[in-house]
């Protein structure tokens, strides 16, 4: 897996500069030369003093936040947690986007053993667009009280995974592959919704705004897919994430 374009994963540098460089070079020509052997000896021991001196009040080695990229841990693992943060379409037509986040390093994080819930309450699925890991099961659950169905079709082909009644109180579970899927209700045809269904470790559904924000993901190199309803506002690009960013992924590059 690259890394490229990446030099370190921790922001500090190899070789710590010196904060004090310039007046430790101050300190030995700060006094005019001495031509005595005594004094020359005297310049000596004055210039040892001062940079034990200057040592002894912070001048050891600096750790500089780089604003270098970074490399990603080696393990690849959740180490660090940073924030991204940034904006993706806003709602469009009641559907919010959704930004995925897919580290080039693979990652081990494990698949949520709960399942990802989607609600059928006044006459509404909430949520309306739902993001699930594959691998991560589905709940369809009915809060309301009156019969609903759920009807879910793969966006791609429009061909229906399953439709099934869902009785009050009722809750159905299903493992999806991936791909994004709209979800319907027959009885009710203002009902709508969607889920993505993703292999991305990190997922978040934006607010109506488009804004959004992410914390814990892995410093390095992310392939980052915006989902929206609209597909001329779809986009994919690849990002190096070194600390705490903020992407506008509001139009396609
Ligand atoms: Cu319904």
């Amino acid at each position: 897996m690259s890394s490229r374009n990446v030099s370190r994963w921790d922001g500090v540098r190899d070789v710590p500069p010196l904060q004090c460089n310039v007046a430790l070079m101050g300190t030995s020509t700060e006094h005019p030369p001495f031509d005595l052997p005594g004094n020359r000896i005297f310049s000596v021991i004055l210039s040892l003093v001062g940079a034990v001196w200057l040592f002894s009040v912070g001048c050891g080695p600096v750790s500089e936040t780089s604003e270098e990229p970074v490399n990603p841990p080696p393990t690849g693992g959740l180490v660090q947690g940073v924030v991204v943060s940034g904006l993706a379409p806003p709602v469009t037509g009641g559907f919010r986007s959704v930004i995925l986040f897919e580290p080039d390093v693979p990652l081990a994080a494990p698949v949520p053993a709960d399942p990802a819930t989607m609600d059928q309450f006044g006459l509404a699925f909430i949520p309306e667009v739902l993001v699930a890991r594959v691998g991560q099961e589905v709940a369809f659950t009915n809060g309301d009280a009156e019969l609903h169905n759920v009807h879910v079709r793969s966006s791609a082909s429009s061909k229906t995974i399953f439709n099934i009644a869902t009785p009050i109180a009722g809750e159905y579970l299903h493992m999806f592959d991936a791909g994004t899927y709209t979800v319907s209700c027959d009885v009710h045809p203002a009902m709508a919704a969607y889920i993505v269904v993703t292999e991305a470790p990190y997922g978040v559904v934006a607010d109506r705004d488009g804004r959004f924000e992410l914390a814990g993901i892995s410093a390095g190199r992310h392939t980052v897919r915006v989902w929206s309803v609209d597909t001329e506002r779809q986009s994919e690009r690849v990002v190096d994430i070194v600390g705490k960013t903020d992407l506008d992924l509001s139009a396609p590059e």
